[in-house]
């Protein structure tokens, strides 16, 4: 059976899905900024966060947002700092956001209930603060004029959150963000940097099926 094909979107020239290390991206992709998946302390830790401290230079890092965010980030927050290190690959802002721990209770027969991946899209505490990641990581690089804005995928490592519906939400949320500021606003692309191509793979479905899944309410 063929996917449903969704119609021609000028929104996804600004979109790219690539595969590799979020650290270590080819210059042509001309990222000026990246986001790091960090915990609510900015204590530094495994995944991206492990690779974005040892690419920036994890003393320097953690100094810096000890100094200017003795408050850590709270989940779906932002905080920024500079790149450090990784100024050398042309990177130069880190934005820090927390993504929400997956819960992982399944048919809890409580609608909104945390963690109930049977729930509709957009309805669980998680997908609401993954949601606000979004958000503020694509306000934070639009007031930061940035280029290119390279993104994992938040939430889909150690916090566990289903990697499908993680990626839905974050293509929702850039299609949205292109939507209100076309061309040539910033950042005027985003990158998605997925760990392996079944990552990537994820993400290209959620593209080419968007018809399906974001507007089921209005022609359901
Ligand atoms: N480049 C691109 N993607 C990566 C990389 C990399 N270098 N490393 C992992 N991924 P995670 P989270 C993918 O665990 O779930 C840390 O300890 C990975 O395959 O980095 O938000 C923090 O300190 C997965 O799909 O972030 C927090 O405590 C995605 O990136 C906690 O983990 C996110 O995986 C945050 O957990």
């Amino acid at each position: 059976m063929s996917l449903p094909q969704a119609a021609p979107d000028a929104r996804l020239d600004r979109i790219e899905v690539v595969v590799g290390d979020i650290t270590d991206l080819p210059d042509d992709l001309g990222v000026d900024t990246v986001v790091n998946a960090a915990n609510e302390p900015l204590a530094g830790g495994a995944g991206v966060d492990g690779a974005i401290h040892r690419a920036a230079g994890h003393d320097e890092l953690l100094g810096y947002n000890r100094t200017h965010h003795p408050e850590g980030c709270k989940t779906g927050l932002v905080k920024v700092s500079p790149a450090f290190g990784l100024e050398a690959k042309g990177i130069k802002h880190i934005l820090h956001t927390v993504g929400p721990v997956w819960s992982g209770q399944r048919d809890t027969g409580v609608p909104g209930a945390p963690g109930d991946d049977t729930a509709k899209l957009g309805y669980t505490l998680e997908d609401t603060l993954l949601a606000s990641c979004y958000t503020n990581v694509l306000k934070a690089a639009e007031q930061l004029e940035s280029e290119a804005v390279a993104i994992p995928a938040v939430s889909t490592g150690v916090y566990g959150f289903p990697k499908p519906r993680a990626a839905k939400i974050a293509l929702g949320h850039v299609l949205g963000h292109f939507q209100q500021r076309p061309a040539p606003a910033f950042p005027k692309r985003v990158v998605f940097v997925c760990f392996s191509d079944a990552d990537a793979e994820v993400y290209r479905q959620a593209i080419d099926t968007r018809d399906a899944w974001m507007f089921t309410q209005r022609r359901g």
